[in-house]
């Protein structure tokens, strides 16, 4: 995060609530800055989580209630449902630096969890000057709603100034219990039923960016 060009982008909170208790800011507190280029879309986040917990070591596996940072991207700014198609994106990536998200139904209708590893480059090490925090950096190639999971042709789609897009963070913080004690995110959510965990079914409660 000492790149000059790291400097000139300003930092955005991470402090929607939208799961659990909100926590203390020695509990979970983050910040976040985006950068881009033409192939990539970069996120450097400042992450505060006072316990880096991952209980399941299969990375398909109840990953959501292990430590995780989530990026939500839509390529098109469409909005929309996206939770069994790539509609939009949920990356949901791990301690480990490997990214999950749901690419489709099994046949009994069960959500099919899918490694996108290869569209995510994630990198994360404790502070220097404060090891209780975390710097966290992603790149991002950026797939429309056309993208074919297994596909080995699948292209990213390029990125120029004034493209509008979906995007939304969020950190999913557990640190020791069975599930997952805070989530927290970028952007408010308005909740359906009292429920402001929307972001991986629907993509309209993204924010929206404007790559300039
Ligand atoms: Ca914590
Ligand atoms: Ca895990
Ligand atoms: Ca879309
Ligand atoms: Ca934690």
């Amino acid at each position: 995060m000492d790149e000059a060009v790291w400097a000139a982008a300003p930092w955005y909170g991470l402090d929607h609530h939208i799961l659990g208790e909100v926590p203390i800011p020695q509990d979970f507190s983050g910040r976040y800055k985006l950068l881009w280029g033409q192939d990539r879309l970069y996120l450097l986040a400042e992450i505060v989580d006072d316990v880096l917990y991952d209980s399941h070591p299969d990375p398909l596996s109840f990953y959501w209630d292990d430590d995780c940072l989530e990026v939500f991207v839509d390529e098109d700014a469409s909005g929309g449902l996206h939770q069994y198609d790539f509609n939009a994106f949920a990356y949901h990536i791990a301690l480990d630096n490997q990214a999950v998200d749901i690419g489709g139904q099994r046949p009994d209708g069960s959500p099919e969890f899918i490694l996108l590893n290869d569209h995510v480059n994630s990198a994360w090490q404790r502070s220097e000057s404060d090891p209780r925090t975390i710097v966290w950096e992603v790149a991002l190639k950026i797939f429309g709603d056309n993208y074919q999971h297994g596909d080995p042709g699948a292209q990213p789609v390029p990125l120029k100034a004034g493209k509008k897009m979906g995007f939304m963070l969020a950190y999913c913080d557990n640190d020791g219990s069975d599930e997952r004690e805070h989530f927290m995110g970028s952007h408010a959510i308005q909740a359906v039923d009292g429920d402001k965990n929307r972001g991986y079914i629907d993509a309209s409660v993204f924010g929206k960016i404007i790559l300039q």
